[in-house]
């Protein structure tokens, strides 16, 4: 059943005030410059969240899995021979499901967004995806917006031989309705596909518009092994285009929801 959208949703820094209430006030210094980058930028690169021994697991399991599905592997590749991704990979592989309540990961959940949490769903990379830019809501949508976000951890390097993500800084502030641009191409909401790749591409190429009026880019970020990044549900990303395509590119992506504090959400 399709539902109706709900009011929007704001996150705690994004009101203006925010650095009035305890909430701002008794965080430590480093955890204030986390909150201030994530506002403006839309994400923020935390360095060596996971250690070698996590990612190892993690390594070992996936490579099991691997052995065990390698015929499915292969007939999925890509047609420039590169692996599919694996989605919900998490479901099988414990290691992978860990890292939703890796030490680091709990402290920056709790920090950017607080409130009830659950793993909606994961991908892992076994090589760069080459996605162009996107925003993730016109497939991703959740209401009230905004309680939803992406933890990506390098599993090994991620670098321009390889593939690094791909972002635009400050491009979750763009304007870009998601709800208006369905009109311009169907009278009623029930109307509208699971799927339809060409209004994908058509509210990614606004946004693209909108950013660079805004005088914003995309730019590559490189992550060294056991680096994370978190970002906005409103980040624009991607994954560079890989140089040598033969290349190893683990990595987990994780897609978390929260549960919104009730006062936020409902107007009296
Ligand atoms: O891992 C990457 O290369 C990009 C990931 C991405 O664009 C996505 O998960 O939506």
């Amino acid at each position: 059943m399709r539902i109706a959208p709900l009011a929007k949703g704001r996150l705690w820094f994004e009101y203006e005030n925010y650095k009035q209430h305890a909430r701002f006030l008794n965080l430590s210094k480093k955890e204030k410059e986390i909150v201030e980058q994530f506002k403006k930028e839309g994400c923020y690169l935390y360095k060596n969240a996971i250690s070698d021994d996590v990612i190892d697991k993690i390594d070992n399991a996936v490579d099991e899995w691997m052995i065990d599905n390698i015929s499915g592997l292969v007939a999925n590749k890509k047609p420039d021979g590169t692996y599919p991704r694996l989605i919900g990979l998490h479901e099988e592989v414990p290691a992978i499901q860990a890292l939703f309540s890796n030490e680091v990961t709990l402290r920056l959940r709790e920090l950017l967004f607080g409130r009830g949490k659950s793993l909606y769903t994961s991908i892992t990379f076994l090589q760069g995806s080459q996605q162009a830019l996107h925003r993730d809501i016109p497939v991703f949508n959740v209401s009230p917006d905004n309680f939803y976000f992406r933890i990506w951890f390098a599993l090994e390097d991620a670098t321009f031989e390889n593939g690094t993500l791909t972002g635009v800084r400050g491009g979750h502030r763009v304007a870009a309705d998601k709800y208006r641009m369905p009109h311009r191409f169907y009278s009623r909401f029930e109307e509208i596909p699971e799927q339809d790749p060409v209004l994908w591409r058509k509210y990614q190429d606004a946004l693209k518009q909108k950013y660079e009026a805004a005088g914003l880019r995309e730019e590559k970020i490189e992550l060294s092994k056991g680096d994370l990044l978190i970002w906005h549900p409103l980040f624009p990303h991607g994954g560079s285009k890989i140089e040598d395509k033969k290349s190893s590119r683990r990595s987990v992506v994780l897609h978390v929801t929260e549960i919104p504090p009730f006062s936020q959400t409902v107007k009296k």
